[in-house]
């Protein structure tokens, strides 16, 4: 039987000082594999989405119902960071449940930044984000000014040389999104990038016929520039570089029902595990 590792490590630490912390699993056999990076909880608001990243690390290292950790492993290491943003999701909690941004001081009495308009790829609050310190979209005084993105862009930048792919994993909207978000141009791959978020997205759909859209950002959503995933791909040049909107289409939005958490989950990690099953490990990993 073959063995599993787990080791935790705390990549940075945020604003008011919490850790944010990165799992790695992976064969305990000393074979270093491609790898997955996925994250959770860059809007503070969206709270299925840690909970999907925490389920997802309970179904690697114990296993899953349709047993595909075992084939999972021995295809890549994997790296989940389920809280990106735990500034921001305490005070979700404890005072304000819709809170997006994390909790930096501005001054004028404003709090945070959107660390989802931070990242520094073609960064430009003039794309979907602000130069108001007071707006939830605020892109930051710079791209990277916060702990929190710089966290990530350092452990991405340390671990990209195998680095097949980044998930980053938000809510609502039931959407697999690639890059970009700053333009309604598309990358010179999106067809490999589209046809297997479809592999991910048909799979998650056999367990309750959820439906997710499969696209660009900008041309699903809206177009936002500064987001995690443009720079993993455009900066980092992680390939299969991503953006999940989990649950709902807007029946509850960010406040999902306790009864849907679970098959949130379930579906969630079936889309995830045919998706990274399904990549030509050939192919990807940063080259140069
Ligand atoms: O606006 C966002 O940051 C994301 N939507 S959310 O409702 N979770 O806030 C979408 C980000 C998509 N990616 C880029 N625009 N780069
Ligand atoms: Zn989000």
């Amino acid at each position: 039987m073959p063995t599993v590792n787990a080791s935790l490590t705390t990549i940075g630490f945020s604003a008011e000082g919490r850790d944010i912390k990165v799992i790695k699993i992976s064969r305990g056999d000393g074979v270093s594999r491609p790898s997955v990076f996925i994250d959770g909880g860059i809007h503070a608001r969206e709270w299925i989405a840690p909970a999907t990243v925490l389920y997802f690390i309970g179904q690697m290292v114990y296993g899953d119902e349709f047993d595909l950790s075992p084939q999972l492993l021995d295809k890549f290491d994997w790296f989940f960071a389920p809280l990106l943003n735990p500034d921001g999701y305490e005070y979700s909690h404890a005072t304000y449940r819709l809170w997006r941004k994390n909790r930096v001081e501005q001054g004028r009495n404003c709090y945070g930044t959107d660390l989802n308009r931070n990242f520094g790829y073609q960064w430009n609050p003039a794309v979907g984000g602000s130069t108001n310190v007071c707006s939830d979209v605020y892109s930051g005084s710079q791209a990277f000014s916060e702990k929190e993105s710089q966290a990530v862009e350092t452990f991405i930048m340390d671990n990209r040389q195998n680095m097949m792919a980044y998930l980053t994993y938000h809510s609502y909207g039931q959407m697999w999104l690639y890059p970009w978000g700053y333009t309604s141009s598309l990358p010179a791959d999106w067809q490999e990038l589209d046809s297997a978020a479809k592999v991910g997205t048909a799979a998650l759909a056999q367990l309750y016929g959820t439906n997710y859209v499969v696209g660009s950002s900008t041309n699903v959503l809206y177009s936002a520039a500064g987001g995690s995933d443009d720079w993993a791909k455009g900066g980092a040049g992680v390939k299969y570089s991503y953006t999940i909107e989990l649950r709902d289409t807007g029946a509850h939005g960010f406040v999902l029902p306790t009864n849907q958490i679970e098959p949130n989950c379930r579906e969630s990690w079936r889309g995830l595990a045919e998706f990274a099953l399904s990549l030509n490990t050939n192919k990807g990993g940063h080259r140069g």
